[in-house]
């Protein structure tokens, strides 16, 4: 059974790890977001990329979701002492990451062949596929300005009002042949529980992809992000909210509305079970709370059996 996943990163990269663990090797290809993308001290920097990569390989840092397990910061370190600002905690095998997709950038390969390049050699079994080989960047409107979504995101720990975002140079962006294919390919289609806003969004966002997605003829199905009225992590309730949307499970179906045939909903939302299938879709209420592998692959076999 071939899978297509649509992730952002930590939140995205879990379920796409369950789902890794219960399919057959080569069954499983990811699509992700490539908006929070960015490049510092020359280097390009691909946070969700990376972040499925890593989950998908075992090597993720488990208490941060982001990052290489066991990493140190000495080069962070030197730049600190050159006087550098060091807001951006990039360790010193991630840094590795970063120097060979940059150098490989720079000679012209595509995203999407550098990134199943990195992926291959760390042994992962899925194929994961950028949503787009152009540069795009996600830029979030606040009260204070225009940010970039990093500056926004980690520099100043989400505390700004979301007024507004755009993904810069998505006009630009094309629906690379490898995700045409995976998309072609799929026996099924699912949503991970990632920010609807700025991870779900900017996939959404490449042109002709909502088409493309609406058309598929198979099984279509989100996992909600938000579990009794919030976010488990980060800013996506908050960022829903002050973009006008209701902040809970059936906020969420209302955004994914005519584009999945169902939604994953947490215990917590069993109550809006109504409301979201008045709106046309199936729902699945079900423990989403991934705290464990064995949480994940539960997970997963129940998204792939509804
Ligand atoms: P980011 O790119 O690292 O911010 O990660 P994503 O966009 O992929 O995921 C962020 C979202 O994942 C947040 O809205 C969280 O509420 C949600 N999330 C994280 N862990 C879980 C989980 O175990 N279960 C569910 N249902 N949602 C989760
Ligand atoms: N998130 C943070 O909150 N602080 C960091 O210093 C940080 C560093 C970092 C380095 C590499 C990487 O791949 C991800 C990193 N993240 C960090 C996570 C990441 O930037 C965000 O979770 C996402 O981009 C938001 O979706
Ligand atoms: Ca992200």
């Amino acid at each position: 059974m071939s899978v297509c996943a649509l992730a952002g990163g930590v939140g995205g990269a879990k379920l796409a790890a369950g789902l890794q663990a219960v399919l057959e090797p080569g069954e499983l290809a990811v699509v992700v977001n490539t908006a929070d993308d960015f490049d510092l001290w020359g280097l390009r920097i691909c946070t969700d990329l990376d972040t499925v990569m890593y989950t998908l390989a075992g090597v993720a840092n488990p208490e941060t979701g982001w990052g290489v397990a066991g990493d140190t910061f000495e080069a962070l370190g030197m730049l600190a002492r050159y006087g550098e600002d060091v807001w951006f905690r990039l360790g010193d095998r991630d840094l590795a990451t970063h120097i060979l997709r940059t150098e490989r950038l720079r000679e012209g390969e595509s995203l999407t062949n550098v990134t199943a390049e990195l992926a291959r050699a760390l042994g992962v079994l899925s194929r994961i596929l950028p949503m787009c080989d152009e540069p795009v960047a996600t830029k979030v409107r606040t009260p204070e300005g225009v940010l970039d979504f990093q500056e926004y995101f980690v520099r100043r720990g989400q505390r700004d009002e979301v007024l507004g975002v755009e993904f810069r140079g998505i006009e630009e962006a094309r629906i690379p042949a490898g995700v045409a294919a995976a998309l072609e390919e799929a026996d099924a289609l699912i949503l991970c529980p990632s920010n609807p806003v700025v991870s779900i969004g900017p996939i959404l966002a490449v042109p002709g992809m909502r088409t493309v997605l609406e058309r598929l003829a198979v099984p279509k199905v989100a996992v909600s992000p938000i579990v009794g009225g919030r976010a488990l992590k980060g800013p996506a309730d908050r960022m829903l909210a002050s973009l006008g949307h209701e902040v809970s499970a059936a906020g969420v179906a209302r955004m994914y509305r005519g584009l999945v045939d169902g939604l994953v909903v947490d215990g917590a939302d069993g109550a809006a079970r109504e409301e979201i299938e008045g709106l046309g879709m199936d729902v699945l209420v079900t423990g989403t709370i991934m705290r464990s592998a064995a949480d994940r692959e539960r997970l997963a076999r129940e998204v792939l059996e509804f």
